[in-house]
């Protein structure tokens, strides 16, 4: 067998489907073998960071291995970027990059450089392969170890040579981690006493209760301990139903604000959540003194990572908020259930009276030209199919998005946990080529959609029906919103450098009609919704450029 085809089949093995690549000369044996490949798709992507993104959203979606191609040190370097992402939302990736003969390597050929060190610091395990005989193996090891918990990329280099090589070759056999690590006995009981008998307890839910499809068990436990339950600092997945009266939305990335939240508890229990990927340094410590952390989560090097943790649980939360619930039940006096069941009863009241008056105000503001961001969101929410899923790169115009539009189901939200700009496009593309049966709609920043617009011809060739939402507010309005905030020359001159994209304004219509895109132009809700309808019952991509609000200023 060759090595082209042997890596092909060892795809196959794993589980793979699809490739997202973007290919070069080091590439050809690969293409030679998929042009008589039929069980292998392969997605073209016009950039690679686009060819990244897209495969990040495809594995998150389907919580399968995704796999790119990339060529040689400038194509992995252009993928650099949301390769970070992809690690932190821990996507399991094979990212793979063609190499020159490992003969030629040593006269420093064009485009040449030692890839695995590149790829390094951003996956879990990087490598390249020097002998056919040995690609079987390195293959199943980079696939196991992208899939183990906590899942992420890893990096695999393919010299030309070992493609093109033919000899025996044992394609051996995959191996999965069984991902269902239930927590330590002693620990879920030293969580389960601090649960019980806690006075003002609150949840935060990370990513690994959506991945891990643990909702119904967090519930159960919310519910009975009374917990409002925020999604964790940078939400990437819907990892707690929106609708549910105890979601209380999401934690903001600051450390003022996140201490003016948690100074109202006393214990703090994170399922998987981040604590705390925040966004700025502040004199501020967020957590408060005598807050109590119980952190469980599948990764050892988030658990006390930045505060120590009373009790810290390494487990799926999946396996283990069983046992603890069970433990909570177990020790909670009469007392203990009756407070419980009053603070149900108080913070879903107040979680209630929020969300109605949040949802007020956008609709009272829906007939506002230029249009207000939490306006769009309040009437997508309420014409949206229920098995609708986000994908989230809407950077300022994001608050209020996750009560405004219900995302329940733990495939029903992807957001930008990186912060690498540029994601969230191709993001959706994977997404929806991971979950075709459903309507996928992304809501992305006018800066954002800049980056990696060359994944719309993708989704044009692809037939790949994403609806595309700019929100276009013809700037970088975050980095104005922070630099007027420092209060410095910026803010008393109101002179805001590099943030203004105007001049000429950017025509995402022609853009994205150019791609092969159908496109218009909407300046009210009323108008993007109807498009939006039209566009759901057309199941073909289309993106909708919304003329949103560009002021930046607190009012
Ligand atoms: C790859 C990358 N480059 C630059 C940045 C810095 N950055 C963060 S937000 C932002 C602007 C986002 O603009 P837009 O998508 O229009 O959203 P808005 O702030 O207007 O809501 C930039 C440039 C980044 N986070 N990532
Ligand atoms: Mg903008």
């Amino acid at each position: 067998m060759s090595g082209k085809r042997a890596f092909l089949e060892l795809l196959k093995q794993e589980g793979v489907d699809i490739i997202f690549g973007n290919p070069g000369t080091t590439e050809l044996p690969l293409m030679d073998a998929l042009a008589v490949e039929s069980d292998l798709r392969y997605v073209l992507a016009l950039q690679e960071a686009a060819v990244m993104a897209m495969a990040d959203g495809y594995a998150q979606a389907s919580g399968k291995l995704a796999v790119v191609n990339l060529h040689v040190a400038p194509g992995l370097g252009n993928a650099m970027g949301m390769l970070y992402d992809a690690q932190k939302s821990g996507a399991p990736i094979l990212v793979t990059a063609g190499q020159h003969d490992q003969s030629f390597n040593v006269t420093e050929p064009i485009l040449w450089a030692d890839l695995p060190t590149i790829a390094r610091p951003l996956v879990k395990w990087s490598s390249e392969v020097h002998r056919l005989a040995d690609l079987p193996r390195l293959v199943h090891r980079a696939a196991k170890t992208a899939m183990a918990p906590p899942t992420g990329p890893v990096f695999l280099s393919l010299p030309g040579d070992i493609l093109n090589a033919e000899g025996d070759v044992d394609l051996s056999a995959p191996t999965r981690i069984a991902p269902r690590v239930r927590g330590d006995r002693t620990a879920i009981e030293a969580a389960a006493a601090l649960l019980a008998g806690a006075e003002r307890p609150l949840i935060i839910a990370g990513d690994a209760v959506a991945q891990g499809r643990a909702h119904a068990e967090l519930i159960e436990l919310a519910e009975m301990i009374g917990a409002p339950v925020y999604a964790e600092f940078v939400p990437n997945t819907a990892s707690f139903p929106a609708s549910h009266p105890l979601f209380r939305g999401t934690l903001a990335r600051l450390a003022p604000a996140v201490r003016a939240v948690l100074e109202q508890y006393d214990l703090l229990f994170s399922a998987g959540g981040d604590l705390l990927t925040l966004s700025l340094p502040s004199p501020i410590e967020p957590i408060p003194d005598g807050l109590a952390i119980i952190h469980l989560d599948v990764d050892p090097w988030e658990l006390g990572k930045n505060f120590p943790a009373r009790v810290a649980i390494l487990g799926d939360p999946k396996a283990t908020l069983p046992e603890i619930s069970a433990a909570v039940r177990h020790r909670m006096t009469s007392g203990d259930r009756g407070r419980a069941g009053e603070r149900l009863a108080a913070v879903s009241k107040a979680i209630r009276a929020e969300r109605e008056a949040l949802r007020a105000k956008a609709k009272a503001a829906a007939g506002q030209t230029p249009v207000q961001a939490q306006s769009l969101f309040q009437a997508l929410g309420a014409m949206l199919p229920r098995d609708a899923v986000m994908v989230e790169e809407a950077v300022s115009s994001s608050p209020g998005l996750r009560q405004l539009i219900d995302s329940d189901d733990p495939q029903s939200f992807f957001g930008l946990r990186g912060g690498g700009i540029g994601w969230g496009l191709p993001a959706a593309i994977g997404v929806k080529l991971a979950l075709p049966d459903r309507p996928v709609v992304a809501l992305i920043g006018d800066g954002s959609a800049m980056y990696t617009c060359q994944a719309l011809w993708t989704a044009a060739h692809d037939r790949v029906a994403v609806i595309f939402i700019i929100l276009n507010n013809s700037s970088y309005r975050i980095l104005k919103q922070r630099l007027n905030a420092l209060r410095g020359h910026a803010a008393q001159t109101d002179v805001y450098v590099g943030m203004d994209l105007v001049d000429p304004a950017i025509d995402y219509v022609g853009l994205a009609r150019s791609l092969g895109i159908a496109a218009e132009r909407t300046r009210t809700v009323a108008e993007t919704i109807d498009l939006v309808g039209k566009a759901l019952a057309a199941g073909a991509p289309m993106l909708i450029d919304v003329t949103l609000d560009r002021s930046f200023k607190p009012m």
